[in-house]
Order: C-alpha cells, then structure tokens, then sequence
C-alpha cells in the first residue's frame, strides 16, 4: 500500500476504535468470587504534565496513542517502544493516589501514564481487565491496542481484552491517567475534598469461561420481607443454559434456564422463614450461583426498606438512623485515599464505637470492601453520586455522565443489603434545569432498583427568621426530607439552635444529611471561641436539643467522622489543609464532641 494511504488508514483506524472504545462495557458482577490475576503492586509511570505522550513535537494531538505509544521518535514496534520508555521509569503503588505517595505530587492535577507487564498461563479463557476506579480519566491500551476509555473517578469498569492476550507470556498495559479538573464533569472543578489522582482501587484481569455469568441480582420482592427474587445473565456463544442458584441454608436449589439472550429471571416462592438482616443480626446467606464451567459464590442479606409518613421501616419495623458521614479517606496518615479492607475496617469501627447503625458515604461511590464490610457489620448505607454543588446541570454531557456513574454505583452494589439509600446530589442550588437533571437521575434510579429509597442532600432554607424549612421541590419526588444544616456554623453560633423551628410540607421521614462545625484537635477554649474543642462540643450540645424537636426526624448523618483533606481550607495554624468538622483528628484523635455524639446515639 502506498506509504500515505497507510498512514490514513492507520488514522481512520485509531479514530473508530476511539470511538468505539467510548461505549462502556456492562460491568462484570461479583468480582471477589471470580478467577482473576491481580494487577495490584507497583506500575511503572512516566508523569506528563504537557501530554507529551499524546502530542507530537509541534503540540498537535496526532493520534490517540501518542508518542508512548507510537513510532514518531524511536522505529521500534509499539510494544518495544513501550517497554523501552517504561523500563527506565518510576514507579507508584496500586490501588493507590499518587498525591500522597510522592510530595512533588501533592497537588499535582493532569497525566501519568501507568504500565504494568502481566504474565498470563495458557487456558481457554476469556479475559477482562477490570479496574474498581480510576480518578478521573483513564484511558486503557493493552498490548498496544487501545481497548477503551472511561471517565468518572469513582466507580468500576472492564473492557474484554481475550482477543489480544498472549498466553503463556508477558503482556502490557498502559493505562493514562488524567485527573484535570474540568467544568463539565461530575465532579466539577469546585468542591470540598482532595482530587486525590490514579488507580486508586485494585485493578484485575478476569478470566471467565467462554460462556460466563456477567451478572446477576438477588434480593427481596420490593414491599415483601419473605419472597425472594432476582435474575441472571449469561454472556458467551452459548447464551441458553441452565443455570443452578443454590440457598444451602435452606437446601432448597431452583433451576432456571435463561433465555436467547443469556437472561433468566426468578423468584423463590417455595423458600420462607429465613432470617433477615438488621444491624443487631446481620446475618448473610449464602448463595451459590453455577452454570457448566463456572460457580460464583456470594453471601447476601435479605431486608426491605421503606416508609410509611414520616417513618423510615426496615423489615417493616420503623428505625432510626443513627450516624455519620465519612469520606473515603484513610484514617491515619497520610490520609490519602482509602483503598480497600483494612483502612474501611478502622473507619467503621470508629463509627460502631460512636453507636451509629448508619453511615453516609460522602459524596460519591466508595469501594466495594466498604460495602461488603458495612454488610458484615449490619451498618445501613447511604450511597451517592458526585452530583455535587454548581455541575453543568444544562449540560446533555454532563448528565449522561451523572446517570452513567449512577448506573454503575448501582450496578456493582446492588446485592448489597447495607445499601438502603441512593442519593443523587449533594446541595445543588435550585433551578428548572437542575430540577429536571435531578428527576432525570431518580426516574433512572427507580428504574434499575425499586427497592430501596432515593434521595439528595437538600439546603436548609427560612421561611422567617427562626422558622427552618426545606424549600426544594426535589423533596415531591425524593422518598425522604434530607437536608444539610449548619445552624451554628455557617448559620449563627451555637445558641441559634433554641430559637429555630422546623416546618416540613411533605409527609416524609426527615433526614439531616449535614451538620457540625469544625475544631482542632487539642485547641481548647472557651465554647464561644471558633475551632476549639470546646466551641464543636457545645455546638452539638446545642444542635442535639434542636433535633429532638425537629417534627418526624428519622435519622441523622452529622458532618464528619474524621477530618479530611481539602484544597479549600488552607487557613495555616488551624485547617492546614484539612477541613476540621471530623469529630476524629486525621491522626485519630477523638475530639470532646465525640463523646456528645456517642453519649446521644446511647440514648436513641
Ligand atoms: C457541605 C458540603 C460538604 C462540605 C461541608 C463543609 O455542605 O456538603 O461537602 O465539606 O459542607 O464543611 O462546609
């Protein structure tokens, strides 16, 4: 072929796949039970702040490869080019932020091309590289071929690699990381945590059999506390199968057979008397889902959550929801990003110990441990997506990103009896299109689970001086009142909490989503001082006589266990680049209010 027709060709090529690469794959489910090599542990990176990588030499982007993938500058093939670049490179841990692990990192904001060479055995398998997030644009090469693009910092994603794999040898992947703040993300450029950048949560190629269970659900019918039901769904060239769910606690084992398109859906009408998950007992049942060639283990919690009024039920007996919220953020230094069992573990404890049944996971997806732990330890979940103050709510793209990362949360944790509520935003200033944006996302929402209640963090607003209200007409079309206040803090001192009233239009159950102030740990004083001690105790002293008298309160998730780090609080001496409402210091250190908090819960 003519040396330019390939050149073009080569080109159109790149472009296509581009696009191609753009749709995302279903996600994979249950991932903990299923073969799978491990890409956690030390990638070679190159940091690149220009997007050398992408660029050619005048600073044009040629081709999505770049000249790291590429044979601008070297006439070496693409692999050998890689291996060549990287070789000399450094390195960084995953799951891991770069920012913590290396100081010229701290607040580094752009690319670092991450690489890592995996053997892979010989089987007749097909293969997934799975990553359980990336902060905030990846996009993935394996051997040398583009396989996809994904965009959202804070959720899983997989794209099938089988056709490229060398068995029995070494085989290259490169991820390009980029955590530039951008205006029409989700999150936007503007909030109040650290943009911690890489593959922060462990990454795996999964090996399936040909013919394999992509996903599958498992849960209680929506309303009933006895009718289990669910679906399965096969994905290969064998899609007609059947397939075995097994419940040994209760021997019982139903056989289904899915349909052409790999779908079965089922329910258990014959299984009853099981027991149910409540944090006081929360107990999971396991359950064995198989076809030919595959079994995939998991351990589920049945439990139905709803409301009636102004009262939030599960298992049908109403409950209060005593808790905290928490980012995902390790407990101790360096108080980089969580990544996995061990930091979850301390965090939860922590919240036991403060007497909460209930956590919200600010402001996006944590990882799936954090789940699966909440699971285990009968800790109800409030999970939401980074729909967070001022994002681009006229924005087509910006919702399709929104509704994307909602489907994923959703997706991977929808087995999870913890999870009793989904919230789609976090204080988001009022308007039409915002309103519509928000709808938008709930109606998804019900569509893809029922099951469990829908939400946002709302704004407090006045309707006179001391009568509080939510205003929002989100509230017609989320199950519950949930709102953030900061009477106190933002709003008056502490003393201000005899004066208000709180008036509510909607027979809902109320959910104060937010409230505190901040304190230094050890910075004692007088309670009127700001960030002592002192002043965050008396402030809880004053909002705990307030709540009791807030007309059908069901639960609270004051803000924040532990302080956390944020570009947005830079007062030296005082926030040092933490924002200081934890009731925890980041190195552990419980702070007077702790105790007002735990002393409450106690009671409740
Ligand atoms: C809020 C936000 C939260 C902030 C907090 C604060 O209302 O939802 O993300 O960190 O206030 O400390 O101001």
């Amino acid at each position: 072929m003519h040396k330019t027709l390939k050149l073009i060709t080569l080109i159109l090529l790149l472009a296509f796949a581009a696009t191609e690469a753009n749709a995302q794959e279903k996600l994979i489910g249950n991932v903990g039970s299923r073969e799978k090599i491990t890409l956690d542990g030390y990638w070679k990176v190159i940091v690149d702040p220009y997007e050398t990588g992408f660029l050619n030499y005048r600073g044009e982007q040629n081709s999505l490869r770049g000249s790291y993938f590429t044979e601008r500058d070297f006439n070496a093939d693409r692999t050998q080019l890689v291996e060549y670049d990287f070789n000399m490179a450094d390195s960084l841990l995953v799951p891991g932020d770069w920012n913590t692990q290396k100081t010229e990192l701290m607040y580094y904001e752009g690319t670092v091309w991450y690489r890592k060479k995996v053997f892979i055995p010989k089987g007749d398998k097909r293969t997934f590289l799975y990553f359980g997030a990336v902060n905030y644009d990846a996009t993935v090469a394996f051997n040398g071929q583009l396989v996809g693009k994904h965009t959202g910092g804070f959720t899983p994603f997989n794209f099938e690699v089988t056709d490229l794999v060398k068995e029995d040898a070494y085989n290259s992947i490169i991820v390009k990381v980029d955590n530039r703040r951008r205006e029409d993300g989700v999150p936007t450029v503007n909030c109040d945590w650290w943009n911690f950048g890489g593959i922060t949560r462990s990454a795996y190629l999964i090996r399936t059999p040909r013919t394999f269970i992509r996903d599958y659900s498992i849960g209680l019918k929506k309303g009933s506390t006895d009718d289990i039901e669910g679906w399965v769904q096969l994905d290969g060239t064998n899609k007609r199968q059947t397939v075995s769910i097994y419940f040994p606690g209760k021997n019982f084992e139903k056989r289904l057979h899915t349909d052409k398109d790999g779908y079965a859906y089922f329910s258990m009408d014959d299984v009853k008397g099981f027991t149910l998950w409540e944090p006081e007992n929360p107990i999971l049942h396991q359950f064995t889902i198989s076809i030919k060639g595959e079994e995939l283990q998991d351990k589920v919690g049945l439990r139905s959550i709803s409301t009636q009024g102004t009262k939030i039920l599960l298992n049908g007996k109403e409950i209060f929801l005593k808790g905290i919220c928490i980012h995902e953020e390790q407990a101790f230094e360096p108080s980089g990003r969580a990544t996995g069992r061990q930091d979850d573990k301390v965090l939860l404890d922590w919240a036991k110990e403060l007497g909460c049944n209930f956590v919200r996971l600010a402001h996006y997806p944590h990882n799936e441990d954090m789940i699966r732990l909440a699971d285990e330890m009968g800790i109800m979940v409030w999970s939401e997506i980074p729909v967070y103050w001022t994002i681009q709510f006229n924005n087509p793209d910006t919702y399709n990103l929104a509704e994307q990362q909602l489907c994923e949360m959703i997706s991977r944790d929808k087995n999870r009896a913890s999870v009793i509520i989904w919230s789609v935003a976090n204080e988001t200033p009022r308007s039409a299109k915002r309103l519509e944006f928000l709808n938008g996302l709930i109606k998804k929402t019900k569509e893809l689970d029922a099951t469990r209640l829908v939400t946002a963090a709302m704004e407090t607003e006045y309707t006179s001086e001391i009568t509080a209200t939510v205003k929002d007409n989100l509230q017609r079309f989320t199950d519950i009142i949930s709102f953030n206040t900061y009477v106190g803090w933002y709003d008056g001192v502490s003393d201000k909490c005899d004066d208000v009233n709180w008036q509510f239009s909607e027979d809902k159950p109320v959910v104060i989503s937010e409230m505190g102030g901040g304190a230094l740990y050890g910075m004692r004083g007088d309670a009127s001082m700001r960030f002592t001690e002192e002043y965050q105790e008396y402030l809880y002293i004053k909002n705990i006589e307030m709540m009791e008298r807030i007309p059908g309160l069901a639960g609270v998730s004051p803000w924040i266990l532990k302080d956390f780090r944020s570009p947005k609080r830079m007062l030296g001496g005082v926030q040092n680049g933490f924002n200081r409402k934890g009731l925890i210091s980041e190195n552990g250190d419980k702070k007077l209010a702790f105790f007002i908090l735990q002393d409450w819960y106690s009671k409740k």
